[in-house]
């Protein structure tokens, strides 16, 4: 019969004594949760040469809740700027507004542009 190799006694784990500050000592500070607040996106609208006035107006009252005057103020800044602002939101909600404008644009075969981007 093969001679099983002995097992060891258990040792005892090595306790190191509380040694006092000797003033080296680190601590970490835990950090203040900050959540930061998410970034937001505007929605910029373009101007084009074809796109009638009254369709942009109704768009902007539609996808961005505004009154009628706020709406054409938005649209004739836009006609006179090249582009202009219809809202700020979080990404995914510029996102879809963008859609939106596109595929009402679309249908009515316009061709009205926007795009949305971070706001600094
Ligand atoms: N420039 C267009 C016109 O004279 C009107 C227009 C305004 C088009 C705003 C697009 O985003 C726009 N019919």
């Amino acid at each position: 019969m093969a001679s099983q190799t002995p097992i060891p006694p258990p040792v005892a784990p090595v306790v190191r004594p509380v040694t006092p500050d000797d003033g080296d000592s680190v601590v970490a500070e835990r950090k203040e949760q900050k959540t930061k607040p998410p970034q937001m996106h505007q929605v910029v609208m373009l101007n084009d040469d074809y796109t009638p006035m009254e369709f942009v107006v109704v768009v902007i009252q539609e996808f961005f809740n505004k009154d009628r005057e706020s709406a054409t103020q938005i649209m004739l800044k836009i006609h006179l700027d090249g582009k202009g602002i219809c809202g700020v939101y979080s990404r995914d909600v510029a996102a879809t507004k963008v859609l939106q404008v596109q595929e009402a644009a679309r249908q009515a075969g316009h061709p009205l542009q926007c795009l949305s981007e971070p706001v600094d």
